[in-house]
């Protein structure tokens, strides 16, 4: 079943690249730059492209007569086995364009779909891209459907592709109603396994796909995650700790890098895999400065963190691989955009000072010192202070203890919400209740880090 609506390979076939280009497009030098890293990324070698300017793609055939027979000769002179737009196409678009070229013709979304297939490694990734896949073919068989039934019915005949197709799409919608719940559970497991880690800050790394994300989660970390030059080479999220200088661990994530025009399924899909983010303290944002299209792709990063819902997070830009010829003049150009922003190179480890910095900086930001005022029974709670903030001093009275601790903002509403007496003597409760994501939170500045330290070290075992 699964097998069956996954895209076909398109391993080793030979591709040409078509894109329609609206005046509100923005791209530079080459406009299939990014289409032809996609389809080389699925396995086929580009021959050859063509490119149009139009405003209102054509109805039929998406471009224009006179490209379209430009696209057929080029697919003969090529030998070429696959046709790919840069473009979404409706489903009749896409069979009248076969029918004209004489080859097989997909569309952006399609070949996203078939390198997170083959890129996805875990069953929680797999479970996503499939279901991503099924709701991306659904309405193609349906609408391929009643154009046969309507073709049948003229003939008085009830073939016997139609009832195929009748039941690969009840098939289909049941199989995604189980890959939904399936994924429902994997989002509850999820969410309880973040909410378990909760003692310790979290720093999640989004950004574009091949900024660097897992090479500077390798660095930090010490983590083997695989770091290539790739598109979507990460599908799944890992969290290690981050021995932050001047700071103590705490948790870094890696995840699924984001793409211009990411298919709506897949957002949706991912949404598990993208937990991690969404309960982060802070996101540090990568963006890929020896891309001439930077600027572009930071701006498609916010607007997928937007659909995430997550883009309301204290965010640190990182202008990465700073190292390359031409990025720093790219940097600046960011740089005016985006004050808050820094240049780095993870391989070369560049920046990793003020990175550490600008981050302690952050996170500090959002810390409260309390008196907290517990009963002398209560060690369990005086340990979980030690544990997630830094004991400043500690009174014992015959009926009490009084500790004056320095923690998170999200933890002492915790202590409130729990009934303990607290008094606030520096900084600010957060307003919303703190178990929840999505506190706006100041930007970093580079200035003053005030460290802290946690007097219980996070161990491997508390990172899944
Ligand atoms: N020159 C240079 N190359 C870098 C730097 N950081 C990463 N790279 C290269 O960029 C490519 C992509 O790096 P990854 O770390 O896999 O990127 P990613 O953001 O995890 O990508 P996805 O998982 O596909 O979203 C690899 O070939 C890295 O070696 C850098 O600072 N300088
Ligand atoms: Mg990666």
């Amino acid at each position: 079943m699964r097998e069956h609506y996954r895209s076909e390979s398109i391993a080793r076939e030979r591709s040409v690249l078509a894109r329609v280009v609206g005046s509100g497009d923005t791209f530079t030098e080459n406009p299939l730059d990014e289409l032809s890293g996609l389809a080389e990324t699925a396995g086929t070698e580009v021959v050859s492209g063509v490119v149009q300017r139009r405003d209102t793609p054509d109805p039929k055939t998406y471009l224009g007569k006179g490209k379209v027979s430009e696209l057929k000769n080029l697919v003969e002179m090529h030998s070429a086995d696959l046709v790919i737009f840069d473009n979404d196409l409706s489903p009749s678009q896409t069979r009248n364009l076969e029918k004209e070229i004489g080859t097989k013709v997909i569309d952006r979304t399609e070949l996203i779909l078939d390198i997170f297939a083959s890129n996805a490694r875990t069953h929680e990734a797999r479970l996503a891209v499939e279901l991503a896949q099924l709701e991306y073919s659904l309405p193609r068989l349906k609408r391929m459907w009643t154009h046969l039934s309507r073709q049948t019915m003229g003939v008085g005949m009830r073939g016997p592709g139609e009832k195929q197709l009748e039941v690969d799409r009840r098939l289909a919608v049941r199989r995604i109603h189980e890959l939904k719940q399936d994924l429902k559970k994997v989002e509850l497991r999820k969410e309880r396994e973040v909410a378990g880690r909760r003692d310790y800050l979290t720093v999640s790394l989004v950004g574009y796909t091949n900024a660097g994300k897992s090479t500077l989660m390798n660095a930090l970390t010490n983590a083997s995650v695989e770091a290539v030059d790739k598109l979507f080479a990460t599908l799944d999220t890992r969290t290690r700790r981050w021995n932050l200088p001047s700071w103590g661990p705490v948790l870094l994530s890696d995840t699924v890098g984001f793409i211009r025009d990411l298919p709506h399924h897949l957002v949706a899909s991912f949404r598990a895999t993208l937990e991690e983010a969404r309960q982060a303290d802070m996101l540090l944002h990568m963006a890929d400065a020896s891309n001439p299209a930077v600027l572009d792709q930071i701006s498609a990063v916010y607007s997928v963190l937007h659909e995430l819902g997550i883009d309301e997070k204290q965010t640190l830009l990182l202008v990465n691989k700073i190292d390359v010829p031409g990025a720093a003049e790219r940097f600046s150009v960011v740089q005016n955009r985006y004050p808050h922003s820094l240049a780095i190179s993870a391989s070369a480890r560049q920046g990793f000072d003020e990175l550490a910095q600008l981050v302690s900086q952050a996170l500090s930001n959002d810390f409260v010192t309390l008196n907290v005022r517990l009963d002398l029974t209560d060690g369990k709670t005086v340990a979980w202070l030690a544990k997630v903030g830094e004991v400043l001093s500690k009174q014992y009275h015959d009926d009490r203890v009084e500790v004056h601790v320095r923690l998170p903002a999200r933890h002492a509403g915790r202590m409130k919400r729990e009934g303990h007496i607290i008094e606030v003597l520096q900084g600010k409760l957060p307003d919303v209740a703190p178990d929840r994501d999505g506190w706006q939170l100041k930007l970093p500045t580079v200035g003053q880090v005030h460290p802290t330290s946690f007097s219980t070290p996070l161990t491997n075992e508390d990172v899944a």
